[in-house]
């Protein structure tokens, strides 16, 4: 038993290398707090680093991001002898990140893309880390595709398997770290109504059709480190936990004002654990302002403002639809709050304002639908109420799979 040994870990997530905010990129910013990550990590003197998937935006990302990401990690991995334990995420292109998987492993870079890469724990001192990446029902279906009587329907099914086999590889005298990119529910919220409205923050086109998974499936873990979800107020537990992303990413998110930042972990081989939130510094907060133009042209008001040095979205009231004509809102806005200007929306001031609410929640009411569910609604309007066969159901279900499947 090494009960007194305590091993010390930074867990984050989703960090996005190469987003854009609006067309503008972010990479200063990501930058910035990647350092903040890598000078925590050193001067936390921590035993690993715990990237939980969304490494990049995108399957192919941008040579700028690929520079970020590689002095990132060559800092943490090759100059500081710190071991980085990654997964890929639904951001990432998990056959291009597996590039390299068996040299950089040697040096302490341990990065998992694969399902059948997920059974085998990396072994430390006083605990077992699994590594399991980001995967679709159809990858646990072809990988049980010889073991009779595993029905695989979702990704709830899936993990209650792939969670059983890992179980296999537990060393009792040792604590068991899970790295993973899911959505989790609390287990009070099995539909997964409260995590959408969470995640309605991140791109509104994967929060449809989510999941069945609560965070009581885990619990044979002493720490789940999870990564998707760009908030940690999502998390379901302490032990069950998503570090949130380092950055803000839309307009969305600034308005909610969170303190992004990523937790220090403190663990034992008894599953004994403490941990602390570090938050980040911003370089360039994004600001999100709903006025009239006259206040937002008046210096008593933008004096109080960051003008020249954030990210500005500004959604001006307006009384009413001459009230802006011949004037370059853009340009005047520009003169004073500098260039950065990611949004400009306009709405309506006064008794207008209650019918564009019932607008909004119709709309909000839409994101917070599953395609699929969008698609049954769909059905039932145009056709007076008729409900989709069992074979059309299958249908559109197999045909969003396959689009979320292109989308990875
Ligand atoms: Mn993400």
């Amino acid at each position: 038993m090494n009960e007194e040994v305590v091993m010390k870990f930074l867990h984050t997530s989703d960090w996005h290398v190469g987003r854009t905010l609006n067309g503008w990129s972010l990479l200063e910013e990501q930058e910035w707090a990647f350092q903040q990550i890598v000078d925590l990590a050193i001067s936390e003197k921590v035993d690993g680093v715990i990237i939980s998937g969304d490494l990049y935006d995108r399957a192919v990302p941008p040579v700028d991001a690929i520079k970020l990401f590689n002095k990132t990690l060559a800092r943490l991995v090759l100059e500081e002898q710190i071991p980085v334990y990654a997964i890929s995420g639904n951001h990432d292109g998990a056959e291009r990140l597996h590039f390299g998987r068996d040299f950089f492993q040697h040096q302490g870079l341990h990065l998992s893309t694969r399902l059948e890469e997920a059974f085998e724990p990396i072994e430390l001192e006083n605990c077992q880390i699994f590594l399991l990446p980001f995967i679709d029902p159809i990858d646990a279906r072809i990988y049980y595709k010889d073991d009779e009587g595993k029905e695989i329907q979702g990704i709830g099914d899936a993990l209650t398997y792939i969670l059983e086999d890992m179980e296999k590889a537990f060393d009792p005298d040792k604590a068991h770290v899970l790295v993973t990119h899911f959505a989790v529910s609390k287990k009070d919220d099995s539909d997964g109504q409260g995590l959408r409205e969470l995640m309605l923050s991140e791109t509104s086109n994967t929060v449809g059709g989510l999941t069945n998974v609560t965070s009581d499936l885990f619990k044979s873990f002493d720490y789940v480190a999870l990564g998707h979800i760009h908030t940690r107020f999502a998390s379901p537990t302490k032990r069950v936990q998503y570090s949130g992303s380092p950055v803000a990413f839309n307009v969305k998110e600034a308005k909610r004002k969170e303190e992004k930042g990523v937790y220090i972990l403190e663990l034992d081989a008894s599953g004994d654990m403490s941990q602390t939130f570090h938050t980040l510094e911003v370089k360039r907060p994004i600001v999100a302002l709903q006025e009239s133009f006259e206040t937002l042209m008046s210096p008593e008001f933008y004096k109080n403002q960051p003008c020249q040095k954030a990210w500005f979205a500004f959604d001006i009231q307006l009384s009413s639809r001459k009230e802006l004509e011949g004037i370059n809102v853009r340009a005047r806005l520009e003169e004073i709050y500098g260039t950065d200007i990611v949004e400009i929306t306009f709405s309506r001031l006064g008794d207008v304002r209650e019918e564009n609410l019932t607008v909004d929640q119709h709309l909000k009411d839409l994101e917070m639908q599953s395609p699929q569910e969008i698609v049954f609604d769909f059905y039932q309007t145009v056709t007076g109420g008729d409900v989709l066969s069992e074979r059309q159901t299958a249908l559109v279900e197999s045909v969003f799979e396959e689009i979320e499947r292109s989308r990875q």
